[in-house]
């Protein structure tokens, strides 16, 4: 047999799944994944390898509306990670009214010259009785290839689903060394599980407005030394991000910690710090400071 080489990419609105199922399919945390819409700021890359195929997602932020020049941003990534690739899944929510506005864009990528398949995500939560009504929805859209219901949870239909992607992928060899799950760096998955444990533990108090860069990273044998700032936009964020005694930042470094040395295989000695930079959302320089620039994808 031939070997199978091709690139998918992951739309959606925010928060529907996307990212837990990348996660899923490549058997790795690859892309973080928190309750809050937007979570995904980037592209991330995650690979599934097999014997005889190697398939490339690339999974994309979920937007409402261009609001800022970060959405900006993600919205020009979107674009970018469709360039050049030979599957679309598009992922609609299980537990919920599929919207209008969902179908509209499913139908208009459908229209277009890349094969789309529905991904219908969360069915663990869900029952037929609900979902039969939404499913009836997607009648109207013959171009679509296929509507798969899974669940990254409980692993439903997952083995269909990859069958179904394989089936799309045209033959040519390994792009990315087999046994790698993600281009992205080690500098920058840091950042994100840092993001990632941060949105965990201000869940409530904070909404998605912080930023995290690494300041320095410098890797030895058996220790990493990492120097990391949250930036929020208002002072009392701040105040809430470190907490009574320091008790909330330091949870964060701790569970970051901790998930980063179980990235890197050894021990890692993280300082953290927390910055205002207000509005930093709706300034250009800023986001482009933050490690988000429009420019990086042209
Ligand atoms: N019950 C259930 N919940 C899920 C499943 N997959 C994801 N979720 C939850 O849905 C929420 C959003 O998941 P994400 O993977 O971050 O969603 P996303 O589409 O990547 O979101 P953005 O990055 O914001 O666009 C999280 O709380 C997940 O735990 C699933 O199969 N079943
Ligand atoms: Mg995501």
């Amino acid at each position: 047999m031939h070997f199978k080489c091709g690139f998918v990419t992951i739309l959606g609105k925010p928060n529907v799944g996307k990212s837990t199922l990348l996660n899923k399919l490549v058997g790795q945390k690859v892309s973080i994944v928190s309750p809050k819409p937007q979570t995904t700021r980037n592209v991330v890359t995650g690979i599934l390898n097999g014997q005889d195929y190697q398939v490339v997602f690339l999974d994309t932020p979920g937007i409402h509306k261009v609001k800022n020049s970060l959405d900006e941003y993600m919205e020009k990534s979107i674009e970018k990670s469709l360039e050049g690739i030979d599957l679309i899944l598009y992922m609609l929510d299980g537990t919920k009214k599929f919207q209008q506005e969902e179908l509209e864009e499913v139908s208009a990528y459908a229209n277009g010259k890349t094969p789309v398949i529905i991904v219908v995500s969360k069915v663990d939560d869900s029952s037929m009785d609900r979902l039969y009504p939404e499913l009836a929805k997607l009648n109207v859209l013959d171009k679509v290839k296929e509507i798969i219901p899974i669940s990254s949870f409980t692993g439903q239909n997952l083995d269909v689903l990859k069958e179904y992607i394989l089936k799309f992928m045209p033959e040519g060899p390994a792009m990315y060394p087999t046994d790698s799950v993600t281009d992205s760096s080690e500098r920058f998955l840091a950042s994100e599980i840092i993001r990632e444990k941060s949105l965990w533990l201000l869940q409530e108090e904070i909404p998605h407005g912080i930023a995290v860069a690494i300041d320095n990273f410098i890797e030895g044998d058996d220790l990493t030394k990492i120097d990391a700032t949250i930036f929020c936009e208002k002072e009392n964020h701040k105040k809430i991000i470190i907490g009574k005694n320091g008790e909330k930042l330091k949870k964060i470094a701790e569970e970051s910690r901790k998930a980063i040395e179980k990235m890197l295989g050894h021990k890692v000695f993280l300082t953290m710090w927390v910055k205002v930079k207000e509005k930093w959302r709706d300034s250009d320089l800023l986001v482009n400071n933050l490690g988000y620039n429009k420019k990086d994808l042209d």
